[in-house]
């Protein structure tokens, strides 16, 4: 006798083939004889979607309860990744769906291989939010993810002709089993007009905003379910749709076009996602996402909370709202408009409810990544948002005024409004001023905040400061991505390290065991082939798995130095054509990642990789000792075969410029060992896995500091150093680019002359830790051995660790257990 619930709840194999059978015929609405592979896949994500929806909404009827405590993550994105196999893993029935597929007739890895990820995300900050997301329900803690349903995410990339080529990410053609969208709690969002101030019959003043246009926003639900638990979360992104009331009837009577033309812009907003990291261009559109969910998110907020509650005056209580970077810091005025003109509370009041609401986490010190927006952009836009800016500005600088009497250049340096050049609004100081705690996300980050960028506001409200090491999740970044490991780490040390990865301490007493090292080695080597016969597959390079495989996998940026890594291969090429037959450690350079379509240097430098790839890889000279290859579209599920198959982690910024990283933590805990300089969370990798197992180079912060304050010049370095100089000359001189010396002219007048990120400086230190490195591979136990201690020694880089600080330190909230109800 079966029950309607056991077909879509039931985690029996029996149950689960006759679910997916189900799922195939009616919502796919195929028969075996005709699906497809993504038929298939679909079928099994409903069959998985089905199980987390009693616990889903399970965990969201605990939340409306009137004592418990929520995290609202803001960001503009969420970097997620498939869902398939982490939710198969989070459910824990990986191997029951995996039984039953298999007897269905087919192939569990070529379904999970169907799912288009959402890529809603450029990097780091973005894969940061989605792995904050799963330590947040893994450790029950009640969370709301909210952001953006960009239709089209990050960029496909292709390499032609060794230049990178941008595809648009259409990852919405095949449908999405993991949302659902609620069209009953949409938004409405204005924008634009001009702002009425009145006095009403009560003798009140009061302001109206006239907007010209009004959007609705419509959430898009997906669960976020935890590792084997209870509690699934909700991440909520917003759709923009056009009302059609308003366009149709209202405003544009008897203009059909144009009402056409009002809709196609309102669903602009969240069409694309802009592919810019650390370098913004100040948009309109670009603009107008921010604000969008950002007003949606507050507006669902306060929806939510007068469920349960008669007023706003505790709102700060039952919400902490997280602002991932400035890109959502508009919620400080936002939510300063929906108190005052919306709700009509006291100014003072609603001040104090905002800034016991918002929290504030600074991704970068780099300056043309700080937001800031035109004044005048800023008052067309959002005419009422920078009336209270103005007012926040205005009570604000009256304190300063108070503790710093008479400093007029205080006030200009700690103003919300940028009075230098074009007047605009600098949105970090904005969510200083509006935010209870601010953080830095790697300790140097943060005290680089502390000393430099925010250094004003450090001296006037130290107590808000704070640094929160970045995490990543280890149920994707090693249970999911690298099963053998897992399995071996299991094996010798039971499995409660995948939720208190400290206890990877554990491997430290089998560092030395052979018998341990051989089998590291074993998964090592598994991982290495595997990645060998992708790379074959998707760029046609044949590569040795027996070689060093020396990786680097980001964003394409100057300050993250890709082209540093270029002069090691150009120089080790040359070595090779003094002496053929010097011994030389054979090595395999991976080089991964997007450069964003308007930073021209960032594709020169792939065109310069693939460059140095095509000469070396064919030379016969080189005797496939090395081998240099660019992966295209890097992303989180290419991604997921690299960091396992890596020998060497190649974290080369220049000091003072990277954050944090999330991919070096990603490495080391996959037994890769790091190249790298003292930048970022490196620092920190370096303190926990020991010096010894840490391949140290290049200037420290206050070197680099000091280097340009003694006028460095790359110039003179580059003529002091004459491997350098070939090196370079090579290039200049078109060898690796048949004849052409036009191609890389601009990568190497800027080296040449500024060297804003001190690669000639770094140069000579990094070709000869990179010779400590090859040597140290030769002797191939005692590199397992580091390796074993990388792994063992990287459980601080868990997001549980960083989330536990956020909660402890900056949200003060507790786990919510949840029970599941019939
Ligand atoms: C801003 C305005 C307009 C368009 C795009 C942006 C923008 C988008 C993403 C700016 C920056 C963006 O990301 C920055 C980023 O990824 N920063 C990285 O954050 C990681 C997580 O904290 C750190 O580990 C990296 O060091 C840091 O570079």
């Amino acid at each position: 006798e079966i029950r309607v619930e056991d077909d879509r709840t039931g985690l029996d194999i029996e149950t689960l083939k006759r679910a997916f059978a189900d799922n195939l015929f009616y919502i796919q609405g195929k028969l075996g004889s005709m699906a497809t592979p993504n038929d298939y896949y679909m079928a099994l994500a409903y069959t998985v979607r089905d199980r987390l929806l009693q616990r889903w909404l399970n965990s969201a009827q605990t939340y409306l309860r009137g004592d418990v405590k929520v995290v609202c993550y803001l960001s503009a994105e969420f970097l997620l990744g498939p869902h398939l196999g982490n939710n198969l893993i989070n459910l824990g029935i990986y191997d029951r769906i995996e039984q039953a597929i298999t007897e269905s007739g087919l192939d569990l890895q070529e379904l999970i291989a169907q799912e288009e990820e959402p890529g809603l995300g450029n990097g780091g900050l973005g894969r940061l939010a989605a792995c904050y997301i799963d330590s947040l329900a893994s450790l029950e803690i009640p969370a709301i993810g909210y952001g953006i349903r960009y239709e089209f995410g990050i960029f496909d990339q292709e390499i032609q002709d060794g230049w990178q080529v941008e595809i648009t990410d259409k990852w919405l053609r095949y449908g999405n089993p993991w949302e659902i969208a609620r069209p009953e709690i949409a938004v409405e969002v204005k924008l634009g007009g001009y702002v009425d101030h009145y006095v009403d019959d009560a003798g009140n003043y009061r302001t109206h905003w006239i907007p010209d246009r009004e959007v609705h926003g419509v959430p898009y639900d997906t669960p976020i379910l935890g590792y084997r638990v209870n509690t699934a979360n909700t991440l909520r992104l917003w759709k923009a749709e056009a009302p059609e009331s308003f366009d149709f009837q209202a405003f544009n009577v008897g203009d059909y076009y144009g009402a056409v033309d009002a809709k196609i812009s309102s669903e602009n907003i969240t069409k694309v996602l802009y592919p810019n990291d650390e370098q913004v261009q100040g948009k309109r559109l670009r603009l107008e996402q921010q604000y969008f969910f950002v007003s949606c998110s507050l507006q669902d907020m306060i929806r939510l909370y007068l469920l349960e509650n008669p007023n706003l005056d505790n709102f700060h209580e039952t919400f902490a709202v997280q602002l991932n970077d400035t890109h959502p810091s508009i919620g400080v005025p936002e939510l300063m408009r929906l108190l005052v003109d919306e709700h009509h509370m006291a100014w003072e009041q609603a001040w104090q409810i905002t800034t016991h609401t918002f929290a504030y986490t600074n991704h970068t010190l780099l300056p043309e990544a700080l937001e800031k927006w035109s004044v005048q952009l800023f008052g067309r836009v959002l005419p009422r948002h920078l009336e209270i800016i103005y007012e926040i500005n205005r009570r604000f600088l009256d304190m300063v005024r108070i503790r710093y009497p008479d400093n007029d250049a205080k006030l200009a340096s700690l103003s919300l409004i940028d009075e230098l050049g074009k007047k605009s609004v600098r949105m970090a100081h904005l969510a200083c001023v509006g935010s209870y705690a601010i953080n830095g996300v790697a300790q140097l980050h943060t005290e680089l905040l502390k000393k430099d960028v925010l250094h004003d506001f450090y001296a006037l409200w130290p107590e808000k400061f704070s640094n929160k090491t970045n995490g990543v999740t280890p149920r994707r970044w090693v249970v999911q991505n690298n099963p053998g490991l897992s399995k071996l780490i299991s094996r010798k040390i039971g499995d409660r390290w995948i939720t208190h990865l400290d206890e990877l301490r554990k491997l430290e007493q089998f560092a030395d065991d052979p018998q341990f090292q051989a089998q590291w080695q074993q998964v090592k080597q598994n991982c290495k082939h595997q990645l060998t016969k992708q790379i074959k597959e998707r760029t046609g390079v044949v590569v040795d798995p027996t070689s060093m495989f020396d990786i680097q996998v980001k964003r394409i940026h100057e300050y993250k130095r890709q082209h540093l890594n270029a002069l090691h291969i150009i120089t080790l090429y040359n070595r090779l054509k003094e002496n053929p037959d010097l011994d030389l450690q054979p090595r395999t350079f991976i080089f991964g990642g997007k450069a964003a379509p308007g930073y021209f240097m960032a594709k020169l430098m792939i065109k310069l990789i693939t460059s140095v790839g095509e000469v070396v890889n064919n030379d016969p000279d080189v005797r496939d000792r090395l081998k240099v290859v660019f992966l295209p579209d890097y992303n989180v599920t290419n991604s997921q075969r690299v960091y396992p198959a890596a020998d060497l982690s190649e974290q080369i910024s220049t000091a003072g410029k990277e954050a944090s990283g999330t991919g070096n933590m990603k490495f080391s805990l996959n037994g890769a060992l790091t190249i790298g300089t003292l930048d970022g969370a490196n620092v920190e990798i370096r303190e926990e896995v020991g010096a010894e197992n840490f391949f140290l180079f290049g200037l420290t912060t206050p070197e680099v500091k000091e280097q340009k304050a003694n006028g460095y010049n790359s110039w003179d370095v580059y003529n002091a150093n004459p491997g350098l100089k070939k090196a370079i000359d090579m290039i200049s001189c078109g060898f690796f680019s048949h004849g052409d010396q036009q191609l890389f002219k601009p990568l190497l007048d800027s080296l040449l002359y500024d060297d804003k990120y001190m690669l000639f400086a770094d140069y000579q230190d990094y070709i000869d830790c990179q010779d400590r490195v090859g040597d140290a591979f030769k002797h191939k136990d005692a590199w397992t051995k580091m390796s074993i201690l990388n792994t063992a020694r990287s459980g601080k880089f868990s997001s549980d660790r960083a989330i536990r600080e956020y909660c402890q330190e900056i949200w003060q909230v507790e786990p919510v257990p949840i029970e599941l109800q019939e």
